[in-house]
């Protein structure tokens, strides 16, 4: 049972297991509006003491709410620092800061759900099927994985589709990302293409179906919280990997132990956790948050506010050129001289490019641009930036890609907020 460095089972972890009993010990029904819950004896004592009163709509609280009043302490059990965004599903992203490092640690890799993480995952037991238009549909352990194919680390870049949907304006719904639902972790496993070589994909299999072990929010049986799919042609490259490691130790279980797929470079939504099977399709996969306007963008420009009717919509695949400035960190004071640093990535393609302001965008400052450990891997880039004199300033990066795109001030707005890879500003007092 999971422990934090206390030794106390973690909150999320008493709710995962025991929903019914967690919801005893830490909710308390007002008197006289429901008897749900109430009990006499040992456990009564901490019935509600951790609130330290009643709850008036105690009747009304979904089973298995984890009391927001705690949340933010306690449902993150192995993640430093980041900010929660949600805790029904868990949402929670990465400040810039703390994304410093070239490549992310696990317990600073962004959290993205769209349902209920399984629980009490039995990792040896625990299989992937790979099946539908395949000449030898088959059922793999991981240790079967490791056994029948190469096991290959490097280092891949995941960002949500939805990464800096707080900046549009008018809002759009939906988690308020700002800059940090983004990481480049290093995974460990085996690639999705030799696998399906394994299995011999039909010549009619044109796209992939994603299934997870999570629940959806409803709990009702058998209705699934995500389950997304690419072309086939995306996953025979190289680098799409089904991951059992992250950095060298146990996937973290809200990233999706103990097996997933990771898809660099692609909204984040195609690197399906808590992975149990893949099938291959004949046409565009159909399975939740994959049709109407889930990770769907329209064609063309549309005015902020305008209703844009489906067909207008196509699919969400790699991610736009953007850059992370995570050094120095926001809203800090800095001396005339700073080494500003960060990372730049985009979706299956390579920067070229990073160039920093310190005016405004009047001018620009080349900055030292790294090539990607490896494909699929984001590049980090640095510059010491001098400043002419004490006062407010903003640093802006702005990548630009091997393609000659280059990231915008501002991105022309969308209904579900996708997207959003406008420059990236840091305010600093320079004493
Ligand atoms: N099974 C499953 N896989 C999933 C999701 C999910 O809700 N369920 N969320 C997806 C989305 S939208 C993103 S952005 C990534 C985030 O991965 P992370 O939580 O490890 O950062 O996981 C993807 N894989
Ligand atoms: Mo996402």
């Amino acid at each position: 049972m999971p422990e934090d460095s206390h030794g106390n089972k973690g909150l999320y972890a008493w709710f995962a297991e025991n929903p019914d009993e967690a919801h005893r010990q830490f909710f308390k029904p007002a008197p006289g509006l429901s008897r749900r819950g109430f009990f006499a004896g040992a456990g009564l004592a901490a019935a509600g003491g951790l609130l330290g009163m009643t709850i008036p709509f105690y009747a009304n609280m979904p089973r298995g709410l984890v009391p927001a009043a705690f949340a933010d302490e306690d449902v993150l059990v192995g993640k430093d620092g980041l900010t929660l965004l949600n805790d029904r599903p868990i949402n929670a992203e990465t400040p810039a800061h703390l994304l410093d490092d070239a490549i992310t640690p696990t317990a600073r890799h962004f959290i993205r759900n769209n349902g209920l993480p399984p629980e009490d995952v039995d990792a040896d037991g625990w299989t992937l099927t790979v099946d539908g238009l395949v000449e030898n549909p088959a059922t793999f352990t991981v240790a079967d994985l490791q056994a029948q194919f190469e096991v290959v680390t490097t280092a891949l870049t995941i960002e949500c589709g939805g990464n800096g949907r707080a900046f549009f304006d008018p809002p759009a719904k939906g988690n308020q990302w700002t800059v940090g639902a983004v990481g480049c972790s290093e995974w460990t496993g085996v690639r999705l293409a030799d696998v399906l070589k394994k299995v011999g994909p039909k010549a009619d299999a044109v796209y992939t179906a994603h299934y997870g072990a999570d629940t959806h929010l409803s709990g009702k049986e058998g209705k699934l919280a995500l389950s997304r799919g690419v072309p086939i042609a995306k996953v025979m490259t190289d680098n799409v990997l089904i991951a059992f490691a992250m950095n060298g130790g146990p996937l973290h279980r809200q990233n999706g132990a103990p097996l997933r797929l990771v898809v660099p470079g692609w909204t984040g939504s195609c690197s399906q956790k808590w992975l149990t099977r893949i099938r291959l399709r004949d046409r565009v996969h159909d399975g939740p948050k994959m049709t109407g306007k889930s990770y769907r963008v329209p064609r063309y420009p549309v005015a902020p506010g305008d209703e844009v009717p489906k067909e207008d919509f196509e699919i969400v695949e790699r991610m736009p050129v953007k850059s992370l400035v995570t050094f120095p960190k926001n809203a800090s004071a800095a001396g005339r001289e700073v080494e500003v640093r960060g990372h730049a990535w985009s979706g299956d393609r390579t920067v070229s490019a990073v160039d920093l302001s310190i005016d405004f965008g009047a001018t620009w400052l080349a900055a030292a641009l790294d090539e990607p450990v490896n494909p699929g891997a984001w590049q980090n880039w640095r510059h010491t930036v001098s400043f002419p004199e004490a006062g407010y300033y903003e640093v802006w990066a702005r990548a630009t890609d091997s393609r000659g795109v280059m990231q915008p001030f501002a991105i022309s707005w969308n209904p579900k907020g996708y997207l959003n890879n406008s420059m990236h500003r840091v305010a600093l007092r320079v004493a």
